[in-house]
């Protein structure tokens, strides 16, 4: 057998076994919220206030079946990351919207007291889980805070010929991110009566189905928000778990032994 094609059949084993020990967790989706210095932080008064005021957030597109759009950007100064949900296609303000943070990521099948919901419908609204259920439990408002609705148009990048519903936050870093980790569980829930029928439709990130906007899906199932700074963002690796590294590094050494054993004979 020639050193080529053992080697090419060897890195067939390779790559189908990496694929097998790849973890689960890799394809959790992930939002990166980047870093602003600057200090034209967006105002938070529920809608595109220059056409500008977005223009450095990462921007997340979620499609729905039926047509519906929601765009999630976010950005952060450090201090207070600011989020704005938009909803291109939506031109009644009758619902309300929600994001949630699995502040410790321990995910899990029930909202836990560190997971942490703000709602905003005609107030913002505080949550916490019970550990229990997947129920959101409304708490007192941090202070802090702050969450505006309103309808964007000809500001706003999306704008289609009509205003369009937009939710504006605003939330403390050091509330989210108390252990100092700059990654969580996230979650947005949204819901509108729609254009022409009077039912309520519930919309997620990541997309499940839902059937009320206080009830969320289980925590494991989250997203990923990550909070970047200028100087980390371009030093991300990927992951590999040990065993594919030991796996590769011994096959490496049965390649290098092969070719010596058909080059010297
Ligand atoms: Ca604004
Ligand atoms: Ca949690």
């Amino acid at each position: 057998m020639s050193s080529m094609v053992l080697i090419s059949m060897l890195l067939l084993t390779v790559s189908t076994l990496t694929g097998t020990f790849i973890p689960v967790t890799a394809q959790q989706q992930t939002i990166s919220f980047p870093s602003t210095d600057d200090m034209d932080a967006p105002v938070i008064d529920g809608s595109w206030t220059t056409t500008d005021e977005w223009s450095k957030a990462s921007e997340t597109y979620q499609n729905y079946t039926d047509g519906t759009q929601l765009v999630i950007s976010g950005i952060h100064d450090g201090a207070y990351m600011h989020i704005l949900l938009e909803m291109p296609r939506d031109y009644i303000l009758d619902g309300r919207a929600g994001i949630c943070f699995d502040t410790l990521n321990d995910g899990g099948p029930y909202m836990k007291p560190d997971d942490i919901c703000f709602v905003l419908g005609q107030r913002l609204e505080e949550f916490h889980g019970d550990g229990r259920s997947t129920l959101m439990q409304e708490t007192g408002l941090l202070m802090d805070v702050e969450g505006e609705r309103g309808l964007s148009g000809s500001n706003s990048p999306y704008e289609s010929g009509k205003e369009h519903v937009t939710y504006e936050f605003k939330i403390p870093v050091d509330y989210i991110a108390s252990t100092n980790r700059t990654q969580f569980g996230f979650y947005v829930v949204y819901d509108t009566r729609g254009e022409t029928t009077n039912y309520t439709h519930y919309y997620s990130w990541p997309d499940y189905e839902s059937s009320s906007s206080l009830r969320v899906a289980a925590p494991r199932g989250w997203g990923i928000v990550s909070i970047t700074s200028n100087s980390d963002s371009t030093t991300e690796v990927p992951e590999f778990p040990l065993p594919v590294v030991g796996l590769i590094a011994s096959l490496i050494g049965i390649i290098v032994v092969a070719s010596r054993t058909t080059i010297f004979k």
